[in-house]
């Protein structure tokens, strides 16, 4: 199987609470490549843009104000089947229903604050790369 990337964060919840270092060595053990990685504070349009698919959705308002609400860590991660594998090592969004040993099941609070996210397919990927960072940018 060839390489793949995928688009992840470490949300602001997770930088605020100064897990950015754990969430990253279980990226690195879990055989990822970081091909860029920056700390970004997210306007409220970016994140109303980002979010963009949820907009109709009852929690689409207070998504944008915890996105927003601090600095997140943007990523681009490489290896095989990446996509996938991420988000099975992130765990399920609502961490209640996590497996545990998962990110979400380590550190998120609700499903809402679920301290990271991951493309959910090849094709979201590329465009929520291209969102946060230009071609140069990803070695
Ligand atoms: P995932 O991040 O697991 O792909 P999505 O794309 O369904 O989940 O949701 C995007 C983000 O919206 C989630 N990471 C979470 O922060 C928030 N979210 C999703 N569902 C809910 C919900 N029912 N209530 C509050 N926030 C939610």
């Amino acid at each position: 199987m060839s390489l793949e990337r995928t688009y992840a964060m470490i949300k602001p919840d997770a930088v605020a609470a100064g897990q950015t270092g754990q969430i990253l060595a279980l990226i690195e053990q879990n055989g990822f490549r970081i091909v860029a990685m920056r700390k970004l504070q997210m306007t409220q349009a970016q994140a109303e843009s980002f979010y963009g698919v949820h907009k109709e959705r009852p929690f689409f308002k207070s998504l944008v104000a915890f996105m927003t609400e601090g600095p997140f860590v943007a990523l681009v991660l490489e290896r095989e089947n990446a996509v996938a594998m991420w988000r099975e090592v992130m765990g399920a969004t609502n961490p209640a229903n996590a497996t545990a040993g998962t990110v979400r099941k380590m550190f998120a609070a609700s499903i809402e604050r679920n301290c990271a996210h991951g493309s959910d397919a090849p094709e979201t990927a590329a465009v929520e790369v291209g969102f946060f960072f230009s071609a140069s940018e990803l070695i």
